[in-house]
């Protein structure tokens, strides 16, 4: 199976209008939507999404900010879409992203980022499983798959 990694569009994207733009980013891209929900996340979900960053001076700050407000989540699929989901997401705040990525061009705070994209394979499929069950995620052929992902040698 191809990659997949988690996205999560977070409070500011939702209440800053931006989740059609920015998803119309991965879209473009080429990458493939296996699952979606929209959710409020609970606290204490948001500290086993977190549970990384336990201890340091910003966990309780961004577990607040997680869970202050619906959110989208996501499953994208594509060989290597982790970290091309990272590249287009950009440096982790907005005033040192650089533009053309989505933090880069739709922020300048040091708090408020607007998504989340897992860091490794390890953190994608434990990030997957907090929020999704193996029949909530869709493999498909894409119409276009060939062309998207195929070699012509
Ligand atoms: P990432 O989202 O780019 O992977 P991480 O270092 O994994 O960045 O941090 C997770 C989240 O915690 C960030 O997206 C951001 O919302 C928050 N965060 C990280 N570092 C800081 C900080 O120094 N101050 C405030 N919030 C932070
Ligand atoms: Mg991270």
């Amino acid at each position: 199976m191809p990659e997949r990694t988690l996205i999560i569009l977070k409070p500011d994207a939702v209440h800053r209008h931006k989740i059609g733009q920015i998803i119309q980013r991965f879209e473009e891209k080429g990458l493939k939507l296996v699952a979606a929900k929209f959710m409020k996340i609970p606290e204490s979900l948001a500290r086993k999404h977190y549970a990384v960053h336990e201890g340091k001076p910003f966990f309780e700050g961004v577990v607040k900010y997680l869970s202050s407000s619906p959110v989208l989540i996501m499953v994208w699929q594509a060989e290597g879409v982790i970290q091309m989901a990272r590249k287009l997401m950009g440096a982790t705040f907005g005033y040192e992203a650089e533009p053309g990525t989505i933090r880069g061009d739709f922020g300048c705070s040091r708090g408020y980022n607007l998504i989340h994209g897992s860091d490794s394979p390890a953190s994608a499929e434990y990030e997957i499983n907090l929020y999704f069950k193996p029949e909530e995620i869709f493999d498909y052929p894409l119409a276009d798959e060939p062309y998207l992902y195929g070699r012509n040698d």
